[in-house]
């Protein structure tokens, strides 16, 4: 196995659920990425420890989902200047609001990019951390593309199936 160059942290197992769309991304991309679960709350050690360590071998993007008081992002990057993307998760009665405050809301001079609640949040960081590293790599910046182009693709296909029924519609 190759090196991971992108780190994936979640607060805890439960936000795996949402934390997995950003490893699906990732693996679209074919970006070496680790899992793992580490609390800025639970396991405040284990989270540092696991920072320095991924800096040392060669990490360069951490991705960082949390629900609740979600301090996981804001902690890593206090503790690193590795490019930090936040997820709120929706995991508490506030249905993720507080998470997205939590982090959105540093302070001046750490800096984490947050992203949107839940799944579509953590797509977008996995999505996010491609392209900061297309910025570098032409092979990823030309996937990116395909995928631009794909997308788009399957706009017209979806409007084209509307299009299509709703004429339909229209002789009944
Ligand atoms: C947060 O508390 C985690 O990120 C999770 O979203 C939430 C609930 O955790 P569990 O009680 O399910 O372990 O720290």
């Amino acid at each position: 196995m190759t090196k991971p160059i992108v780190g994936i942290l979640m607060g805890s197992d439960s936000d795996f659920t949402i934390m997995e769309e950003s490893s699906k991304i990732l693996k679209q991309f074919d970006v070496e990425h680790e899992i793992l679960v580490t609390s800025a709350h639970r396991s405040p050690e284990r989270t540092r420890k696991y920072v320095k360590s991924a800096e040392k071998k060669g990490v360069k993007i951490l991705i960082a989902g949390a629900g609740g008081a979600a301090h996981l992002a804001g902690v890593l990057a206090a503790e690193s200047t590795l490019p930090i993307i936040g997820v709120p998760i929706d995991s508490s009665p506030l249905q993720g609001l507080d998470a997205l405050m939590s982090t959105a809301q540093m302070p001046g001079g750490v800096s984490v990019a947050t992203m949107g609640i839940g799944k579509s949040g953590a797509k977008n960081a996995g999505l996010l951390a491609v392209q900061i590293l297309a910025l570098q790599d032409k092979k990823l910046h030309s996937k990116l593309l395909q995928y631009k182009k794909y997308q788009a693709k399957e706009v017209e296909i979806k409007s084209r199936k509307i299009q299509t029924a709703h004429g339909r519609n229209n002789k009944d």
